[in-house]
């Protein structure tokens, strides 16, 4: 089975929702009203009272409504752990996919679906721990998607585990006497995959979330989105000195930054925590949804006019 086959068998049973969605009614898109926050919510977020989610989750309901995103057309992606758990929450089509997994499933969509934009959510653990293989050859095949990773340095579902970004030192159920292992760094893994637009933003500053997903939805290409966002419940205060209002600083990427400039997006991924927030890299470079749309194009052209069954036969006589 197809991976678009697969995706579509699992949309719609998993959430139940869609079934649920009005039908798009018959209006020029230009003349349909924006959803608003009422129409996007599904189930009441289960997060713990003051999870970073919850700020990520309300920005994201507002960029459907002032993109002006129908039912029929969101489509939210993600794997498994608390913030992973963001689909339920949205009601439209999306699947609570496999730990670590969610960016091949949804690769298959946006390479099907090229009316759709497809948002994909998860954490630092299914992103770089068991879904790093993916994040990698996602990232250099440019599938035109936004992955938005909402790190809290933590396994926060599983309660309290060391993750791939935890820093050194810090004590968790699985490093009793604090992780010894150094942490990878989300921003320099995502430029030297081959991610083209690449962002960093937090959970508290929400203005700053909407403008990092609404350049991250335009840009053609993979875009990746580094989101802290604080695990209240098992790493609480992590992310303190990004908060102006406990202390820190929040500092915007320099005005002068030249976003095409990947040395300079290194260097800007290199500055010690809490480092600055804004689009660290964004490249034009062809897409693999482009270049499979060629290849599909350039073949329908060799064998216009013949059957399917006459198009199998050339196969098999290939094959001979
Ligand atoms: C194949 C598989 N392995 C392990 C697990 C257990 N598991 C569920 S979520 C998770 C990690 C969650 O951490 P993260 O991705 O950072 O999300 P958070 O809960 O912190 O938002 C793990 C190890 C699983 N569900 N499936
Ligand atoms: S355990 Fe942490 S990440 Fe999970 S909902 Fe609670 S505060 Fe959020
Ligand atoms: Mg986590």
């Amino acid at each position: 089975m197809s991976t678009l086959a697969i995706a579509h068998e699992a949309l719609l049973p998993r959430t139940g929702l869609a079934a649920q969605l009005p039908p798009p009614p018959d209006l020029p898109e230009g003349d349909r009203k924006p959803l608003t926050k009422k129409e996007t919510a599904a189930d009441h977020p289960t997060w713990c009272p003051g999870c970073g989610d919850f700020s990520v989750l309300a920005f994201y309901y507002k960029l459907i409504e002032k993109r002006k995103i129908h039912h029929e057309k969101i489509t939210t992606i993600a794997g498994i752990g608390c913030s992973s758990r963001f689909p339920y929450f949205v009601q439209a089509h999306g699947a609570h996919y496999i730990h670590g997994r969610a960016l091949p499933f949804a690769s298959g969509i946006s390479l099907s679906r090229p009316d759709l934009h497809v948002f994909v959510f998860g954490g630092d653990g299914d992103a770089f721990s068991i879904g790093g293989n993916h994040f990698t050859h996602t990232a250099r095949k440019n599938i035109k998607l936004t992955y938005v990773v909402m790190d809290n340095w933590v396994y926060g579902l599983t309660k309290a585990q060391t993750s791939p970004t935890t820093p050194i030192g810090h004590k968790s159920k699985t490093d009793i006497w604090g992780a010894a292992d150094r942490p990878i760094n989300p921003m320099k893994q995502a430029i030297s995959a081959g991610a083209t637009f690449v962002a960093r933003t937090a959970a508290t500053n929400p203005n700053h979330i909407l403008a990092m997903m609404e350049a991250a939805m335009d840009h053609d290409g993979f875009s990746f989105i580094q989101c802290l966002s604080e695990c209240i419940e098992f790493f609480p205060g992590s992310f303190d000195a990004s908060i102006p209002r406990k202390g820190g600083v929040f500092n915007l990427v320099p005005e002068n930054h030249d976003v095409t400039d990947e040395f300079a997006a290194y260097k800007l991924a290199d500055e010690p925590f809490p480092g600055s927030f804004g689009i660290f890299y964004k490249k034009d470079a062809p897409t693999k949804n482009g270049n499979e749309a060629k290849i599909i194009s350039d073949h329908r052209a060799k064998v216009a006019g013949l059957a399917d069954w006459q198009i199998l036969q050339k196969s098999f006589d290939r094959m001979k």
